[in-house]
């Protein structure tokens, strides 16, 4: 909006060319989303508590985790508001691929909202079931894989990380590839979810790293010069990621441990999915395993653990996902929290790495 009402003054007053630049509304975005944060957060945190709307904690878990009893949760309305606002008043919103992200976002949230108001207002442990969920998650990223593929013209070739002119063309499958990098991601952050910061940090690492990608895939001269694919206009996703970094910072202010407030669904599942979603339009999309490699490892780590229970009777952690392994050995929970950031700056910098190795 700003950008749509400020830029045109540019004609009179040279100083507004400003907002014709990305970097400059990124900027702006991130400090808004923030800022937004700051002033809601805790009259958010307030309204929560003082509707109940608190964690339930299940007792077959780390011992500890009961005393966060109670817990403010549904904090993800605070992260999908201070996503979608900062992007509607510094974006470009004449472009569609800004309206899939925050379309999938808001979508994604409002499944979260109501598995979180199953379960915490009208008391219903088990919230949404697991069959609606999958179902809505399911037609939500149909919906966007079908804009992304028909719509906006995306090529459906994906880009293989390491291998420069490796760039299989998947037709029509793009589209259920698509839905799998989003219903994935989605899932992937919210099993992540289970510890003060262990899901936001790895989130905002992703959002910083993905915010990079929109730039240079949006930029004719960067692309060429690093040879990936230049897709016009993508480069306004910037925004979105820089909102979405500045959300998640703002955020990891009150769930940082001992957490004030946690996302609910109605954060995990709408985080996962705009990751998930930038990554397939900004043609980053296998690299997102590596990117998001912490919530990769943690889904990864329910996969084995089933099988194997299944098949060998045998565990392979302790309980996963993996998290709960680290607590149940008697790590500290900042420590599992801050030793999982760490992981994903490093995952965050060999993915970055891919675009000079290959
Ligand atoms: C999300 N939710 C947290 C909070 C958060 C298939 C199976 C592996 C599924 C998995 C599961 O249910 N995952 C879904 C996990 C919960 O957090 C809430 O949920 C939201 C995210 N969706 O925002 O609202 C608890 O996590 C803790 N928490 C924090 N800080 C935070 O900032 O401490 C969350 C955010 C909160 C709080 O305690 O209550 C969760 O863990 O429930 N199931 C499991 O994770 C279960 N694992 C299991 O059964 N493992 C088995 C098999 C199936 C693999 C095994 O290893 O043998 C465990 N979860 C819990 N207790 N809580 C089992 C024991």
């Amino acid at each position: 909006m700003l950008y749509h009402l400020l830029y045109p003054l540019h004609v009179d007053y040279s100083f507004f060319n400003v907002f014709r630049y990305i970097t400059f509304r990124t900027i702006y975005a991130s400090i808004t989303a923030l800022l937004l944060c700051f002033v809601i957060g805790p009259w958010l945190i307030r309204e929560l508590g003082s509707h109940q709307i608190g964690q339930t904690i299940r007792r077959d878990g780390p011992e500890r985790h009961i005393a966060k009893e109670g817990t403010p949760t549904m904090g993800g309305l605070l992260i999908v508001l201070a996503v979608v606002i900062p992007t509607l008043l510094w974006a470009n919103l004449t472009n569609s691929y800004v309206w899939i992200a925050l379309f999938v976002t808001v979508g994604y949230g409002g499944v979260g909202f109501c598995d979180d108001y199953r379960k915490v207002i009208r008391k219903n442990s088990k919230g949404l079931s697991a069959k609606a969920k999958f179902a809505s998650q399911i037609l939500l990223a149909g919906a966007a894989a079908t804009m992304i593929y028909m719509d906006v013209g995306i090529q459906d070739k994906v880009s293989i990380p390491f291998f420069k002119k490796l760039n299989p063309s998947l037709g029509i499958l793009y589209i259920p590839f698509i839905i799998l990098v989003i219903v994935g991601a989605s899932n992937a952050v919210n099993l992540t979810d289970g510890l003060d910061g262990l899901a936001i940090g790895p989130a905002i690492i992703a959002a910083g790293t993905y915010m990079l990608f929109a730039y240079l895939t949006g930029h004719v001269k960067i692309a060429n010069y690093l040879q990936i694919p230049y897709v016009p206009g993508v480069g306004e996703l910037t925004i979105f990621c820089g909102a979405m970094a500045g959300a998640g910072i703002g955020f990891l202010w009150f769930n940082t441990y001992p957490a004030q407030v946690f996302m609910g669904d109605t954060g995990s599942l709408s985080l996962g999915a705009a990751l998930g979603v930038v990554a397939v339009m900004v043609k980053q999309e296998i690299v997102l395993v590596l990117v998001g490699g912490v919530f990769v490892m943690e889904a990864l780590s329910v996969i084995f653990q089933v099988f194997s229970y299944k098949t060998t009777r045998k565990r392979i952690f302790r309980m996963a996902p993996v998290h709960h392994h680290f607590e149940l050995k008697g790590w500290a929970e900042p420590k599992i929290i801050v030793r999982f950031w760490i992981i994903s700056i490093i995952l965050a910098l060999l993915a970055i790495s891919t675009l000079k190795i290959r």
